[in-house]
């Protein structure tokens, strides 16, 4: 997907223009994955553009960054009034941020705590991740030959560049078999996680969900997505889950935050339930989608709402 270009870039404590977001070929995280991410989304709402829970980002940002020994040179408060700053000064209403931390210029070799760690937060308008299509009617899945990432290799827990080539080989696989995209299995055969979506199966009329162990991320829109079922009375399982209890499930979505909650309709050229969006996927849908747009007040603590100053240019705003 092609990024939609911004104005301005926030690179090592300031706003630089988009095209001098730029690093040495040498960058240490670009040689063997030293880095760190996140992707959160602002959407519009009746207080202005909000982003959503952006403090749980940034918390996994600092957590994801600590397990790989990346001390991040600014804090939370620092990094959250920055991206705020951002927001404002490209005059974004609803956009895709992406906060990353890596591993700099200076020293080559594996051992990577001498490199400079540095710090940069784009964002930029991003549709829909798997097709607006894919988000009304449902997306084809297919089932990857490549395992998931264990946990004894690496941490999935942690959201960090190097993981992504994982990802990266679903993704092209599952692409060239003409699916939209991957479903991993952990390496114990049980399902994980789509290459960049946590999973749900509705059984029964209950929500089942792979847990952390099956090296699936702690997705922000999966809790999100739990804690609404709940709410909605319906009951949430986490555990481990087999490959055909995905085939043989009522329904069956995604979640992320670039995807959204994206049904899937097919997997493997199984069918899954009515071939279409099923109830429970579409109920909590669309609750999920009040509480991004701010309109549903159970969710409003979920909204970290951009201060737009008014009266002074975007480009000077301060710190919320
Ligand atoms: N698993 C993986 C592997 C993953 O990358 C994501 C997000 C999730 C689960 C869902 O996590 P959360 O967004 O917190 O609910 N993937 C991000 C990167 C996608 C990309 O193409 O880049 C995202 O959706 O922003």
């Amino acid at each position: 997907m092609e990024v939609e270009q911004a104005d301005l870039i926030w690179h090592n404590g300031e706003l630089v223009a988009w095209e001098d977001a730029k690093v040495h070929v040498l960058t240490h995280g670009l040689h063997y994955g030293t880095g760190v991410f996140e992707g959160e989304r602002a959407y519009e709402t009746p207080k202005g553009p909000a982003i959503f829970r952006h403090r749980e980002h940034l918390d996994r940002l600092f957590k994801s960054a600590e397990l790989y020994y990346m001390p991040i040179p600014y804090t939370l408060e620092e990094l959250r009034a920055a991206t705020h700053e951002l927001i404002a000064a490209n005059e974004l209403r609803e956009c895709y941020i992406r906060p990353l931390v890596f591993r700099g210029y200076g020293h080559m070799g594996l051992y990577p705590l001498d490199s400079p760690v540095e710090v940069s937060i784009a964002a930029w308008p991003w549709g829909a991740y798997l097709g607006e299509e894919g988000k009304r009617e449902g997306i084809r899945a297919k089932v990857s030959s490549w395992r998931r990432i264990p946990h004894d290799a690496l941490i999935p827990h942690a959201k960090a560049c190097g993981h992504y080539l994982n990802s990266v080989l679903a993704k092209v696989e599952a692409s060239k078999a003409g699916y939209q995209e991957a479903i991993l299995l952990d390496s114990h055969g049980f399902v994980s996680e789509g290459s960049a979506e946590n999973v749900f199966a509705v059984c029964d009329g209950r929500i089942l969900t792979p847990p952390q162990t099956a090296s699936a991320l702690d997705g922000i829109v999966r809790r999100s997505i739990v804690q609404i079922a709940r709410d909605l009375g319906l009951e949430v399982i986490e555990r481990d889950l087999a490959r055909a209890e995905l085939y043989l499930a009522d329904e069956v979505f995604l979640s992320g935050t670039g995807a959204e909650l994206v049904p899937v309709r097919e997997i493997d050229d199984h069918r899954i339930g009515a071939g279409r969006p099923g109830p429970i996927t579409t109920e909590v849908g669309r609750v999920f989608d009040q509480a991004l747009h701010g309109r549903d007040s159970r969710y409003a603590d979920w909204l970290d709402v951009v201060e737009l100053p008014a009266g002074r240019p975007a480009r000077m705003a301060g710190p919320a």
